[in-house]
């Protein structure tokens, strides 16, 4: 099934419909795409990280369903599974209801979700089902999505993992003052001033500016390490956002490299990591405090992330997240993927 999950667009599957040996999988994956081609015109996959993703989805012993996520790079021979998208995982609650896996339960339905990857953990889904169906209709307005339609609730746990994962507010790699920050997705934060940016540009002019991508990318590689992810030169995450004042009335301006692309919105995850930056004092985020929800301004307009946290400073940990998304289920039937190899 193809579904737009929150602002991103993705292949829906159930696990038991994909090879089960991973390389097998990807491979098949990126045939399925177009991958490796800028464009994906040999493929499903829409030429943009933002519409090259995979949703895997089987029953689960340990909630509802497992969703396990999966970025097809466009315009490489890459698969990764070294983090999750909070947008998908808006279609996987009515995927799930469609496929039969989680029966109808009244007007909405909660669809208990573990997260795989890259960490395991547990979301409520709520879903728009009146009449014993999934509703896609609606007049939920998504920033970032052209139309409104029905609300998908997303409640996110907390953890035990400390949301500032070098143990310091603020860091400095290639020269810059940043604050590493983990609160669903690794996200570094940057100020624009720092970059030399306005922090307001268009995403396709920041993504013009080679100074500034070589700027952003020698930080994202000393950050990587220092975060636990270990060497990311092949990896998606972590994602850069580049931060400064308010400019249409919310909490914060952002600009997000993801992190070669620069994003037209936000990711959702990524949203709730900038919004524990920000809401924390000391860090490079512009903080203001006891804001609720968090507004994040972003390219197509703003995401609104409500965030509970607890501790002071480096110890600051999650305690609960929530937003609303929108899905959309666009079509479902046979994909046809290029024989042979990916790789050739
Ligand atoms: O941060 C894009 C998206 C995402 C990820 C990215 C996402 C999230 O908008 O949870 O949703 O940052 O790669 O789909």
């Amino acid at each position: 099934m193809q579904m737009r999950g929150g602002s991103s667009k993705g292949a829906y599957f159930l696990a038991a419909d994909l090879p089960a040996d991973p390389a097998e999988r990807d491979d098949l994956l990126l045939r399925v795409m177009g991958s490796p081609d800028a464009r994906q015109v040999d493929g499903i996959g829409g030429g943009h990280p933002l519409t090259s993703k995979v949703a895997v989805v089987s029953p689960s012993a340990d909630a509802d369903v497992d969703y396990l996520f999966l970025q097809v790079v466009p315009d490489r021979a890459v698969v990764t599974d070294a983090q999750t998208c909070g947008n998908l995982l808006a279609g996987v609650g009515p995927f799930a209801i469609e496929r039969g896996l989680v029966p109808v339960s009244g007007g909405t339905t909660d669809v208990r979700i573990r997260i795989v990857n890259p960490v395991p953990s547990l979301v409520v889904a709520t879903v728009s089902t009146p009449g014993g169906r999934v509703a896609y209709d609606g007049d939920t307005a998504v920033a970032g999505t052209p139309f409104p339609a029905a609300p998908v609730h997303l409640e996110f746990p907390g953890g035990d993992a400390p949301v500032f994962p070098t143990g310091g507010l603020v860091d400095r790699f290639a020269g810059v003052d940043v604050t590493c920050v983990h609160a669903g997705m690794p996200v570094v934060l940057v100020r624009a001033a720092d970059l030399g940016v306005e922090g307001t540009e268009p995403p396709d002019v920041l993504e013009a500016d080679d100074r500034l991508r070589a700027a952003v990318e020698a930080i994202r590689l000393e950050a990587g390490p220092a975060m636990g992810l270990g060497d990311v030169r092949d990896t998606t995450v972590p994602k850069i956002t580049i931060v400064s004042e308010s400019r249409r009335g919310g909490t914060v301006t952002t600009r997000t490299f993801i992190p070669h692309r620069v994003h037209t919105a936000i990711g959702v995850l990524g949203a709730v990591s900038v919004a524990a930056g920000v809401l924390t004092p000391g860090t490079v985020a512009n903080p203001v405090t006891a804001v609720d929800p968090v507004r994040v301004e972003h390219p197509t307009g703003y995401f609104d992330v409500s965030v509970d946290l607890d501790g002071d400073g480096a110890d600051t940990r999650l305690l609960r997240s929530a937003v609303v998304r929108t899905a959309r289920k666009l079509s479902d039937g046979l994909v046809w993927p290029r024989p042979g190899k990916a790789t050739g």
